[in-house]
């Protein structure tokens, strides 16, 4: 990687006009950095009537949010362009499209989104897209259901799981949703007055038992290429578009992992509304909510069943019922790969808007201790939630 360099302003002006594929590159003059992510640079690169016409992406050798203390490779540039790619293959309405990428710089030119809004930002806001839940569902399916056995060769599989190796990012994810809640833990962050919910995390055999499970299932696994971070923060949406973008964490997976991951920003949004909105608002959207949650469940099933009846080409695996067997597995880790995002994004060190922005600490701390305790029952029930009524009603429960 001798070729690396961190890019400037204007180093990513000069790689826009190059691989931006504008009709007139001299048009593009100017480069503003918006990366407020954990990992990277983002540059957006603007023509001479200040409109943003492309993005430019680069790795950093550390993580950002952290800084040179915590080294990280460079190599998840090319699997996070590589795994887009991939994606965009199987569902490119959904997918933000590559234009370019460079191993050795770590950088990629992708298409701007300035169109749409991150559609974290706007959860927080209590808005709702028609659409977005289903469209996140039909991603999830045809994404999975593609790059999965069911259809992929078994050469080209191992093939492309050897490809998708990950295993810098995947530690990451490793550490911070499966070891350090349930640990006393430096990188862990939560309100002093939720030690006590907290500490029950690490001495509760029951739940530690079942996020052993789900870890050694998230290490050995490889279902499908999964986008490995696919929370709402890594969505963009407009009315009648979602995009998933940021895919550096793709690798061979677990398919429940990216479903659960999903599911369980929608309930990290649904715990954090009661203080983010004024009551009547606050209700409406939780319902709106738990209706998305339905909705990306249920899109994803049908049509990753779908998929499975018209195209397995596995002999074994295209077995009438197989594929719906499958399935319940899929849900089984669905529910729990979802609590795990619950607890990690409030006990663990990866914060989120829809609890940070609550302006008022004690409601923020009932908001994050609601969290916990939600995230710690879908991990527990998991394997007996029959189906999506039961989760919700689950949740409901829950409070
Ligand atoms: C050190 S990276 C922390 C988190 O940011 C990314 O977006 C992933 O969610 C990761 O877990
Ligand atoms: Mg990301």
């Amino acid at each position: 990687m001798s070729q690396y360099r961190t890019f400037t302003a204007a180093d990513a002006v000069d790689y826009a006009r190059q691989y931006g594929g504008v009709a007139n590159p001299t048009s593009l003059v100017d480069a503003l950095e918006i990366g407020d992510g954990n990992l990277n640079l983002v540059f957006k690169i603007f023509d001479t009537e200040g409109v943003s016409r492309v993005i430019v992406k680069q790795a950093l050798p550390y993580v950002r949010c952290v800084g040179e203390s915590w080294p990280l490779t460079l190599d998840r540039a090319r699997l996070e362009a590589e795994t887009l790619i991939e994606h965009a293959k199987y569902c490119p309405q959904h997918t933000v499209r590559i234009l370019h990428y460079d191993a050795a710089l770590a950088v990629m030119v992708m298409e701007d989104l300035s169109d749409h809004e991150i559609w974290r930002r706007d959860l927080v806001k209590g808005l709702h897209y028609p659409g977005a839940a289903q469209q996140l569902g039909e991603y999830l399916a045809q994404t999975l259901f593609h790059t999965s056995d069911f259809v992929q060769h078994p050469h080209l599989k191992k093939a492309e799981v050897a490809r998708f190796l990950n295993p810098e990012l995947c530690e990451i994810t490793e550490d911070l949703f499966f070891n350090d809640p349930y640990i006393v833990h430096e990188r862990n962050a939560y309100p002093a007055a939720l030690e006590s919910d907290v500490a029950a995390l690490r001495t509760d055999d029951e739940l530690k038992f079942a996020v052993a499970g789900l870890k050694h299932r998230f290490f050995a696994h490889a279902e499908a290429l999964l986008h490995g971070d696919i929370h709402s923060g890594s969505i963009f949406v407009k009315a009648g578009s979602l995009k998933a973008i940021d895919a550096e964490f793709g690798f061979y997976g677990p398919m429940g992992f990216d479903v659960g991951t999903a599911l369980g920003n929608l309930l990290i949004n649904y715990c954090g509304l009661p203080g983010l909105l004024a009551p009547r608002e606050a209700a409406a959207a939780r319902e709106q909510r738990l209706q998305d949650v339905r909705d990306v469940w249920v899109t994803f099933a049908e049509r990753f069943l779908m998929l499975a009846a018209e195209k397995s080409t596995d002999t074994a695996l295209a077995y009438p019922g197989y594929a719906a067997e499958f399935l319940k597995k899929v849900w089984a880790d669905t529910v729990g790969y979802c609590g795990t995002e619950l607890v990690r994004r409030t006990v663990g060190m990866s914060h989120v808007a829809d609890m940070k922005d609550i302006g008022d600490e004690v409601m923020r701390t009932e908001c994050i201790r609601h969290c916990i305790s939600l995230g710690k029952t879908l991990i527990l029930a998991a394997p007996n939630v029959a189906d999506i009524d039961a989760l919700i009603a689950r949740i409901r429960q829950n409070g």
